[in-house]
């Protein structure tokens, strides 16, 4: 028997010493007692894992200690609900915060074990479709670095995002599996578990008094079991909670039906269980749409909201006060059920009246969209809805009601503006719009950049912006300068340190001090020698995964991020098909050299992206086997771009494309990562290029093409794409190979649709900012052949960026709409 101990009497464990010879002697115990391997038969994968459970020991004393002071102080807390993290590895982050780097290194060299070779051997947790599951793992950190007390919700799916290879140069998808050699740095947490229903009806129990209390009685039930991934902020300072909820049967096999004979059916509703949280939905910028997607959506909010709710209580505190205490942050639509989620918990559960629910539940949500594209906003057919989530749906009718009554009442809303803003779209089959939802639920709707923003008051929700007026706001995105600087570019980091000292390890924006030397020669080179070494180590994964040999002295010119019709990868080849042109007919021209790196995944049923993928890769066959290029221009796309590629890829670059239509890019955030490592940007005023334009000085970015406000004009009023192709000869000539078949001489006709789209509509606007593109390329290469303007502008993109720090936007966040 185990007696009832005093607890608070109970010794805590002493810090760990963390000097090489302490550190080497724990990895060795981690292998032998925690492993269970001997030293001289240890695998590197053993290794890996051994030197991960000692950086998390290090890591447990001040999670323990942040959560204690979370506790003691019962201060607010902030929920980030995310169907995306894209995190990717973790043991560099978590050494590198903690300080603990070098003396691992050495701990392990001196165990004869090189970290460079465990460190690559970490699966990436791959747990994001891009830019938004990227934006998530970004905050988190910094949410850790700024102390707030913060908790990631999400799903832990068992495949990531798929990984791509190349076959003939198409996009096949393959199972990702992170998970094979399991997951050191996560604790499952069986006590923390969670009943999910779906289905059945909804019956009405009177209580005596007028009022009717509501029960839903689903038909189907899973368990949510949480697993938990500590958060390491930078140098420790605090350290969160990642909460991924993993779906589990509640009867994990049927024994009778076993018995019978019915092996199968003896495990379906195990099996049924268990796919809800398989894998992630591979669909960037576009909604997912299936069924599944909603039982994943929903499974994770309510799971997430009974967690929240239950730690409220568990305080001492009263559920009127949970906006006082709780600021939860929905990151876009997929989590926007969780509106009438917290309604039915409140109202059905815990018996509060309609009215003090909605005031509680707009108190303490906040919105964030990140997509305008018309056909990325989620919605639900009202069938689906209403079958699966029959209460919900009850109470997103009431909650319309309330909302559209004040409207009419109070704003005078014609019929157009109400069917505009209500809850269920009556344009074809009845839906439930989210984003609607979002919105109503919410007391914060914010866009992250400041364009944006401002489309989002003008279009999508003009009406919505008129009703309540108060609500949208600007975050502009934002990156951790820890992974996107420190880590990355360790050598950039080591020069800017002898520089200007250490201060903007701290402080980002402190990396103004770098203006001060953009004109100094010998600070140039130093700076220029580190681009160039970045960039031999790019070429060397490129020549052992590819067998291209590159060379570091060109230009490299770079495109990576999802493959999407409005980011215009299209745009950056068809101009590399011209320049290719131009090169064989001007051979005596002085051409800069250089090399175009594309590399992205397109979504598996994204028919026009996966087209893109294969055009690049045939354009890139017939440039680089053609010996009158002269080496002037290679074309290489990288296969499977995951976050550990991106870490060698943007060091490495001389020239960023940030190229989307302008209006379509939300923010992006791949931007920021290279303007900080010291690329220059050819881009559009779209998304946060504009803020960058701003930060770091019209004269160091290519900035061209049309306006967002021009492209909404074009739009409107309609153009004449094939009169602008055949007024541009290049264009046309380069249009005219593509689609004759010059680079898929085995099927002449494959990129036909393509170049179709482009004379027909256009909608991309490729053909109309064409030549701005082509021309700003131009200018690119004078300023390239002018060494030292060039390396002067590179130090002020590096110097200017430290605005772009994610802890500048959590901050904001915290200011503005948290008040944490
Ligand atoms: O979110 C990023 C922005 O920087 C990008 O501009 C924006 O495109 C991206 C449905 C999305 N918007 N919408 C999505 C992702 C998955 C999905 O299933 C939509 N991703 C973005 C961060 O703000």
């Amino acid at each position: 028997m185990i007696k009832n101990l005093p607890k608070a009497d109970l010794p805590l464990p002493a810090p760990r010493v963390s000097n090489p010879e302490t550190l080497a002697a724990e990895i060795i115990e981690r292998l032998t007692y925690g492993i269970g391997k001997d030293a001289k038969v240890a695998k590197p994968h053993d290794w890996l894992t051994a030197t991960i459970l000692v950086v998390r020991d290090r890591i447990i004393d001040r999670w323990m200690e942040s959560t204690r002071e979370t506790y003691a102080t019962n201060a607010k807390r902030v929920y980030y609900l995310s169907l995306e993290f894209l995190i990717g590895r973790l043991m560099r982050d978590a050494m590198s915060n903690l300080g603990l780097m070098e003396e691992i290194r050495e701990a392990l060299g001196s165990l004869g074990v090189d970290m460079a070779v465990i460190a690559g051997l970490e699966p990436d947790a791959a747990l994001g479709n891009g830019g938004l599951g990227r934006l998530a793992a970004c905050f988190m950190e910094s949410m850790a670095t700024v102390n707030i007390p913060a908790y990631g919700y999400g799903i832990r799916y068992v495949h990531g995002l798929f990984r791509q290879q190349m076959a003939d140069g198409w996009q096949v998808e393959l199972p990702e599996t992170w998970l094979a050699h399991g997951n050191p740095w996560e604790f499952e947490r069986r006590e923390s578990s969670y009943e999910i229903g779906f289905g059945g009806g909804v019956e009405t129990i009177s209580t005596g008094t007028d009022e009717i209390r509501h029960v839903w009685k689903p038909s189907e039930r899973v368990i949510a079991m949480a697993f938990d991934t500590p958060i390491v902020g930078w140098r420790g300072a605090r350290i969160n909670t990642l909460r991924l909820w993993s779906a589990q049967p509640i009867d994990p096999i049927l024994l009778d039906a076993f018995n019978a004979g019915d092996h199968i059916g003896a495990l379906r509703e195990s099996n049924r269980a268990e796919s809800l949280t398989r894998v992630l939905y591979p669909a960037d910028a576009t909604p997912a749409g299936q069924e599944l997607r909603l039982r994943q959506e929903y499974f994770f909010c309510s799971a997430s909201l009974q967690d929240i709710v239950r730690r409220h209580l568990q305080q001492g505190n009263a559920l009127t006060d949970l906006p006082q205490k709780v600021a939860i942050q929905l990151n876009d639509t997929h989590p926007a059920v969780s509106v009438a989620e917290l309604m039915r918990q409140l109202c059905d559960i815990h018996g509060l009246d309609f009215d003090t629910a909605w005031e509680i539940t707009k108190g303490t949500f906040s919105y964030t969209n990140h997509t305008l594209l018309p056909e990325a906003l989620e919605s639900w057919p009202v069938p689906l809805f209403e079958r699966l989530l029959p209460r919900h749906m009850q109470l997103v009718y009431a909650i319309n009601a309330k909302c559209l009554v004040e409207a009419r009442k109070e704003k005078n809303f014609n019929d157009a503006e109400i069917s505009s803003i209500s809850l269920i779209d009556e344009n074809g089959d009845r839906r439930v719009r989210m984003g609607n939802l979002a919105f109503m639920g919410s007391h914060s709707i914010n866009g992250v950049s400041a364009l944006h923003t401002e489309l989002m008051k003008e279009t999508v929700f003009a009406n919505l912006h008129k009703l309540y007026p108060d609500r949208i706001n600007n975050k502009t995105n934002g990156i951790t300068p820890r992974r996107w600087l420190m880590q990355c570019n360790p050598g950039l980091t080591s020069l800017i340190r002898e520089a200007i000292g250490d201060e903007f390890l701290d402080d980002a924006e402190k990396l103004t001090a770098l203006d001060a030397f953009a004109h100094d020669s010998a600070f140039q080179e130093k700076f220029a020698a580190i681009k160039r070494a970045n960039k031999q180590q790019l070429s060397n994964l490129v020549a052992s995964r590819m067998g291209i040999r590159l060379d570091p002295s060109a230009m490299f010119d770079i495109q990576i991020k999802r493959i999407h019709e409005y980011k215009r990868q299209l745009l950056n080849i068809i101009e590399t098909v011209a320049l290719y042109d131009q090169i064989r007919s001007h051979p005596e021209r002085d051409w800069v050299p250089r090399v175009k790196l594309f590399a992205g995944k397109a979504a598996p049923s994204y028919h026009n992206a996966k087209l893109i993928i294969k055009l690049a890769n045939d354009v890139a066959r017939v440039i680089n086997n053609d010996p009158s290029v002269r080496g002037l221009l290679k074309v290489v796309f990288v296969p499977n771009y995951n976050v550990s590629l991106a870490e060698v890829m943007v060091p490495a670059a001389d020239l960023s494309e940030q190229i989307s239509t302008a209006g379509m890019e939300a923010s992006g955030t791949g931007n920021m990562k290279f303007a900080l490592n010291g690329a220059l940007t050819i881009g559009t005023l779209d998304g946060a290029n504009v803020e960058m334009r701003d930060h770091v000085g019209a004269d160091n970015i290519f900035i061209f093409g049309m306006t967002a406000e021009e492209v909404g004009n074009v739009r409107t009023e309609g153009h004449n794409p094939r009169a602008i192709i055949e007024h541009s000869r290049e264009l046309s000539q380069a249009l005219s190979a593509i689609a004759s078949g010059v680079f898929s001489p085995d099927d002449r006709g494959r990129f036909q649709e393509l170049v179709d789209g482009l004379y027909s509509h256009d909608w991309f606007m490729v053909a109309a900012d064409f030549d701005a593109y082509a021309s700003a390329q131009r200018t690119v290469d004078e300023v390239w052949l002018d060494r030292s303007t060039w390396n002067a502008k590179t130090i002020y993109n590096t110097a200017r960026m430290g605005w772009f720090s994610s802890d500048r936007t959590i901050k904001q966040y915290t200011a503005d709409i948290w008040r944490a």
